[in-house]
């Protein structure tokens, strides 16, 4: 079959501020990286994402950048770099890198040759305006909280962040920074690199009358915005297509349609999109900042919506639970005490055995849990901090908001890798930058690699399965009792084959039963006890048991 090779991929990503330390200051760094590449060659993943490891402030970890042709020092040279590839490419893995163009940090040189006068050569890389009734020229919000627009005194004008107020957002309507972006693209891929992770890329297009939202944060006018596959094609065109690029497209608030657009390969806009619907399933009416159990009904519905979707629109889905942004899957959606390993197995297999290309965020195959800090001054990240403070001012008392914190913060995945239950579980010699959690001594990777049972070895042979049979990357999906409260069911069909995988998301025993016709070969291909049933027609499974069956 002649496919992109990146459909059969499996993905991990690296926070690379808290995956290795090599030199005792508490960060992470590249030559941690190259350190563990046999432990992720072990584990079996095709590519690897790094989030932003260039010169940045670090007011957002990187996601504030200052110059897109350096290595932050933080993290090692550009000889570590090559280094990296080097020897991640020695051991066939590829590597992508994460491409921040919504914005730049307000220390990048073009913004602050732009915020010298309005007659400046680059101040239209940037969204200036002028103030309105002595206010922001609109109310749209920052998605990390209060108004979108910060006043300059020096040009009496204001400029759009849709995140930080260091993250001044770029103009793309300017052909001329457009260009610039693409030269940029071109630096590294000529590298060798094989790809990116283009961050918050539907947002690049404003609706150019900044309107006013009536009911809204203002996201609607910029969301997938007006010119939004017009940048894309152009930007496949002029680099990513010609140096062959894989690309994943992460889509803040998208739609279906639209994520079929993006990824229609005929279309050459990108490869695939992660889309975060499933993960909003515990924000009652979208407020993040609560508490709630998940809606289990909505996720199987959103789910299942985008497997089918995809498939019939001739799109592709980035396969997800976790990244640098979300709390542990575990802690989310499983269970992160006595059923920790099972469920973490369970939340595996109900996500890699769907079609799209999986992405293992760094922990998740040792099982790593929320940190549960205590205190706000464990906290690091900026949007954590601007919710407590918002929070505090409407009120809400500091046990409320650290609970709130402990299930919603950011930093919930931000902590140290677990690599053993030595002091810093083997992260750093030095002060981590951010504390790590006390669960390492139990969990982390040498005890899972010595443990065949271990969550580890679950994913591994999940990516093995992945390889071996078709099926896995080009069945169809079909949900099975949609309305069942604890079972998580569908089929894979393909080429006279099905996959059946019955997942109970839940710490109670639940029944089951499927008619399968007379005749047809069953076969486990995976399980997370180790007695299932090798007959799927009728059983009770035990909490969190979840079992892929192979028919033919
Ligand atoms: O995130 C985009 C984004 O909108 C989020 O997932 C955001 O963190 C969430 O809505 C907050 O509730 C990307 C990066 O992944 C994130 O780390 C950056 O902070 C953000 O873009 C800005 O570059």
């Amino acid at each position: 079959m002649n496919e992109a090779w990146w459909k059969r991929a499996v993905v991990y990503q690296i926070y690379p501020k808290s995956f290795q330390d090599t030199t005792g200051n508490g960060i992470g760094d590249l030559q941690g990286i190259i350190k563990r590449l046999d432990y992720l060659q072990t584990l079996g993943i095709d590519v690897i994402w790094l989030t932003p490891v260039y010169q940045s402030p670090q007011k957002d970890n990187g996601y504030d950048i200052s110059d897109y042709f350096s290595i932050d020092p933080m993290y090692g040279t550009m000889e570590d770099f090559e280094e990296l590839l080097n020897e991640a490419h020695k051991r066939n893995i590829k590597l992508i890198m994460d491409l921040v163009i919504n914005h730049t940090s307000t220390e990048h040189n073009w913004f602050k040759q732009a915020a010298k006068s309005k007659e400046n050569s680059y101040r239209d890389f940037y969204i200036w305006k002028d103030p309105v009734n002595g206010g922001p020229p609109n109310n749209w919000q920052s998605k990390f909280g209060g108004p979108a627009w910060q006043y300059d005194e020096t040009t009496n004008q204001y400029y759009l962040h849709l995140f930080d107020v260091t993250q001044a957002d770029l103009n793309w309507e300017n052909k001329e920074l457009r260009e610039k972006i693409y030269k940029m693209i071109q630096f590294w891929a000529e590298k060798g690199i094989d790809g990116f992770r283009l961050d918050v890329i539907n947002l690049v297009s404003k609706n150019q009358d900044f309107p006013n939202d009536a009911v809204g944060d203002g996201r609607k006018f910029y969301t997938d915005g007006p010119r939004i596959h017009e940048y894309l094609h152009e930007m496949h065109q002029e680099v990513l297509g010609p140096y062959n690029m894989m690309t994943v497209g992460e889509m803040s608030s998208t739609t279906l349609d639209n994520c079929i657009l993006y990824t229609k390969p005929e279309r050459q806009e990108l490869d695939m999109t992660f889309q975060f619907h499933h993960l909003k399933v515990d924000y009652p009416n979208g407020e993040k900042w609560t508490i709630a159990p998940f809606d289990f009904l909505q996720l199987k519905e959103i789910l299942s919506k985008w497997q089918v979707g995809m498939y019939e629109g001739g799109g592709w889905n980035a396969l997800f639970w976790c990244n640098h942004d979300q709390p542990r899957a575990v802690s989310r959606f499983g269970d992160d005490h006595e059923y920790r390993v099972t469920s973490a197995k369970m939340l595996a297999t109900t996500l890699h055995m769907m079609q799209g290309t999986p992405y293992i965020y760094q922990g998740e195959e040792i099982g790593m849990t929320n940190p549960g800090f205590s205190s706000i001054r464990q906290y690091r990240d900026v949007e954590s901090h601007n919710a407590y403070n918002l929070m505090k001012e409407e009120g809400k008392s500091e046990q409320e908001i650290m609970a709130i914190l402990q299930r919603k913060s950011r930093d919930n995945a931000r902590t140290p890798m677990q690599w053993s239950s030595a002091p810093n579980a083997g992260f750093t010699s030095g002060e981590p930058w951010i504390p790590i959690a006390d669960n390492h001594k139990k969990v982390n990777q040498e005890e899972a690699l010595e443990d065949k049972d271990s969550v580890f070895y679950h994913y591994q042979r999940l990516i093995e399965l992945r390889k071996k049979y078709d099926i896995i990357t080009y069945g169809d999906f079909q949900i099975l009792k949609p309305s069942d409260p604890d079972l998580f069911a569908y089929t894979r069909k393909w080429n006279g084959e099905r996959l059946l995988v019955i997942s109970n998301f839940y710490k109670k025993e639940v029944d089951w039963e499927i008619e399968l016709s007379t005749g047809e070969n069953v076969e486990i291909l995976l399980s997370n006890y180790e007695d299932s049933l090798k007959n799927p027609e009728r059983m009770r499974l035990r909490p969190y048991e979840s079992i892929v069956y192979y028919i033919k």
